[in-house]
């Protein structure tokens, strides 16, 4: 049977990790859950590994200090690379990712490498930002697809689907960046090798409980590795593959 693994960054999030565990274990398919904490200050760690004693399904990595979001992703999936697993998700901790997409994304992972929980495909669905959040996200979307060439509604979607495969292909040493542009150079990464990357709606919804990690160094993270990206491509606005079938 293929051995899906959910990894989920967490800081600060004991509010939310017991009813997310609960959540993801009740899914009608079977997936195992790597949360990746940075030592949060308000127990998170403590409260997943108590989680993890209970539930065998249920992993903890412990890393000493916030580190951001992209380094604590890296760890998770050098995880899921050097176990068993052959669909690895990123998911938030705090259910702007709603728990219930998850069979919708691996369903469509069968016919890709990499699938995106896509907030803007066909539409806007994001509940309960301020109108000046969800405008620094569209403009984001916009500019990175008109330097890159990126074809993708949502490239800065951190509810994704990846196949082994997709995450073997990448070096995982060579990613850099860390919040808002991790997301765009993995996206990169794959689209410029030809990987079939498919966009599926879902909603997206604010935070209601623990707080917010977003800074303004993420902004200015993201306008200056987009850049680097499309140097890296050979400054082409296209793939240097064309597209395969998933494999
Ligand atoms: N391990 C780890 N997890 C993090 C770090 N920063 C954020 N996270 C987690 O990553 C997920 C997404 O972070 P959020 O704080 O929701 O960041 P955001 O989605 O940009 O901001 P809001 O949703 O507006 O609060 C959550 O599960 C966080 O707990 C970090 O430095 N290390
Ligand atoms: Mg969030």
């Amino acid at each position: 049977m293929k051995k899906t693994l959910i990894v989920m960054p967490t800081y600060n999030e004991r509010e939310n990790l017991p009813r997310m565990v609960q959540r993801l274990l009740s899914l009608p398919v079977a997936v195992d859950l790597l949360v990746v904490d940075d030592n949060s200050p308000d127990g998170t760690g403590k409260i997943a590994d108590e989680l993890a004693a209970k539930h065998p399904n249920v992993h903890v990595l412990h890393r000493q200090e916030k580190n951001g979001l992209g380094r604590a992703y890296i760890a998770g999936f050098k995880w899921a690379l050097a176990k068993d697993y052959d669909f690895v998700f990123e998911m938030d901790g705090d259910f702007s990712h709603n728990p219930d997409d998850v069979p919708i994304l691996l369903e469509a992972a069968k016919d890709a490498d990499v699938v995106i929980g896509s907030r803007y495909i066909g539409g806007i669905r994001i509940i309960n930002w301020p109108l000046s959040r969800l405008m620094l996200s569209k403009s984001a979307a916009t500019y990175v697809s008109i330097i890159t060439g990126m074809p993708f509604a949502d490239p800065t979607a951190g509810y994704k689907c990846f196949r082994r495969s997709a995450l073997e292909a990448i070096n995982l040493d060579e990613v850099r960046s860390n919040g808002y542009s991790f997301q765009i150079e993995l996206h990169h990464k794959l689209w410029r090798q030809g990987k079939k990357i498919v966009e599926i709606p879902i909603i997206f919804t604010e935070r209601a409980q623990g707080h917010s990690k977003m800074a303004g160094n993420i902004v200015s993270e993201a306008i200056v590795m987009v850049w680097r990206l499309w140097f890296q491509n050979g400054c082409r606005r296209k793939p240097r593959k064309s597209s395969t079938t998933a494999s």
